[in-house]
């Protein structure tokens, strides 16, 4: 088998504050496209990291008194724990303040400058800090920041900038007529908010303040956080350094990278139009999902209104929470944080719909054949359904993922495990258990669940990965059963399965 190299990447978060669940949502669904190719046997590239430069940070580590450094050191610590809780599969982390990355930003700063995209001029506007973003007079409503809606800065400093005039009808092509945008839908917003107005040259160098990558040419400046940010993506490859020779050869360009709306800009607009700029490929796709609400409004660590993972992986399993912020988000829209919901769902389709599920199954596989199955079947018509939703899952799993669609993935396969308890309702086992001539009948009916445990459980495991393997135990499936290849074929497991009960998978959580 021919194996693809896949690249994939999260934004690289700003250590300024610890990770909640917005920042939880587009790391664990990277995880889960990662955990996903892998298990389609794709030679993965899990990238995340941090963004430790800028004015924000530099004030942050004043206000606790200790060094930038020691700041970004402590906050990017808690982010590796909170993914390592989360069980999250990257095989890079990258930091903004990693000498590579430093290098990698200069050398493409400079190649910038040799090949004319970058030139010296005046800036003269307003500046949001806490976006660290520089705004031209007209893109602010009503006179504050568009993206945070806070009061900007007047600023005017000799600065670098960068041509991004001259890409505004690429941009536009790129935007409109291809692939790259995901969701298309947001393709128009952007032209019409940015490209059409007139796209103004990038202003990427401060000398306000001094946490950050000087320009090599000339380092009272430095350089702009965004620029540096974006060459995450890059830097991590070994671009320009040599840190990881060879990795860039073989995974640019990325095949995805994440971000919620937020940052769409910098990444639809800016990184095309620099990597335009270095004549490098353009990533395959750009997946730009909504934010997390509460109680009506983005759940930003600025607006105060966070929730932490850790408590809610306390109350509920990892895999539980991994499952519900995939399951409640719809790519085009904002999706509201609510622990009722949470609650609901978590009880109806976990404990109740696949935990309950499964240990029915498994517990009447013991009490009416001693924990393993005879090998005689009996088949009937009410069976065909549920073996045909079973065996077409994959290939619909497999649609929802590549289209970045992962609540539908969920609501596929989980309308095979509602498929699965009414196949229950309908073929009711305890009457056949009494009745000696349906012996075959009852194997049969029984064995058809565990199939169609298998193929779920298969398909759940990059988004559930600590539980499945649990669940395969209690229904005796080997790990060969499980593998890609066989999670559309019907009837792998051997036909005399022996079952082994277990720790409940779901334990159901009541209201406090
Ligand atoms: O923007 N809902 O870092 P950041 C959904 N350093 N996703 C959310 C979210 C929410 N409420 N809150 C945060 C930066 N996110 C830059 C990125 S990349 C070259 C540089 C997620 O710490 C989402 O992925 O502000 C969003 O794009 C990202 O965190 C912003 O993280």
């Amino acid at each position: 088998m021919q194996q693809n190299n896949f690249f994939i990447t999260t934004p690289i978060y700003y250590p300024s504050g610890n990770p909640h669940i917005g920042h939880c949502y587009t790391t664990v669904a990277c995880d889960v496209v990662a955990r996903y190719h892998r298990m389609k046997g794709d030679n993965v590239l899990f990238l995340t990291g941090t963004d430790e430069h800028g004015l924000k940070i530099e004030q942050k580590a004043k206000q606790e008194g200790i060094t930038p450094q020691a700041y970004v050191d402590r906050i990017t610590d808690s982010f590796k724990q909170v993914w390592s809780l989360l069980n999250i599969s990257y095989d890079r982390f990258v930091r903004t303040t990693d000498a590579y990355h430093v290098k990698t930003v200069q050398a493409v700063f400079q190649k910038l400058c040799d090949r004319g995209f970058i030139y010296k001029g005046t800036y003269t506007g307003k500046y949001c800090t806490p976006c660290e973003t520089f705004w031209p007079v007209k893109q602010l409503v009503n006179g504050c920041c568009p993206d945070c809606g806070r009061e900007v800065i007047d600023a005017s400093e000799e600065a670098y900038f960068f041509k991004l005039s001259q890409f505004a009808d690429r941009l536009e092509d790129l935007l409109l007529n291809t692939d790259y945008l995901q969701p298309k839908s947001r393709a128009l917003e952007l032209v019409n908010n940015f490209i059409k107005p007139g796209l103004e040259d990038l202003c990427v160098t401060r000398s306000s303040f001094t946490w950050g990558i000087p320009v090599p040419s000339d380092p009272k400046h430095i350089v702009y956080v965004w620029i540096d940010a974006l060459s995450n993506y890059l830097s991590a490859l070994g671009h320009e350094n040599d840190q990881f020779s060879g990795d860039f050869k073989q995974f640019w360009p990325a095949n995805a990278h994440w971000v919620a709306k937020d940052i769409m800009r910098f990444h639809a607009i800016i990184w095309p139009a620099l990597l335009m700029a270095l004549d490098l490929p353009l990533p395959k796709r750009l997946v730009v999902h909504g934010w997390i609400l509460m109680d009506g409004q983005k759940m930003s660590k600025s607006v105060g209104n966070v929730v932490a993972p850790k408590p809610l992986c306390d109350q509920y399993g990892v895999d539980a929470v991994r499952y519900h912020i995939l399951r409640e988000m719809i790519l085009e829209n904002d999706s509201l944080f609510s622990p009722d919901v949470m609650l609901a769902r978590y009880n109806a389709d976990l404990a109740n719909g696949l935990g309950n599920g499964v240990s029915r199954t498994v517990a009447m596989v013991e009490k009416y054949f001693g924990g393993t199955l005879p090998a005689e079947r009996c088949s009937a018509p009410v069976d065909d359904a549920l073996i045909a939703a079973a065996s077409a899952l994959r290939s619909k799993v497999e649609q929802a993922i590549d289209a970045s669609r992962l609540n539908e993935a969920l609501a596929e396969i989980f309308s095979v495990v509602d498929a699965a308890n009414k196949y229950v309702d309908e073929t009711a086992p305890w009457k056949l258990a009494k009745d000696l001539q349906q012996k075959a009948r009852l194997a049969t009916v029984l064995y058809n669940l565990l199939e169609t445990w298998r193929i779920v459980s298969g398909l759940l495991l990059p988004f559930m990965p600590t539980t499945m393997p649990r669940l395969w135990e209690q229904i005796g499936a080997q790990a060969s059963d499980t593998t890609y290849e066989r999670l559309d074929q019907w009837g792998t497991l051997t036909p005399t399965v022996s079952v082994q009960k277990g720790a409940v998978l779901f334990p159901r959580v009541e209201n406090e």
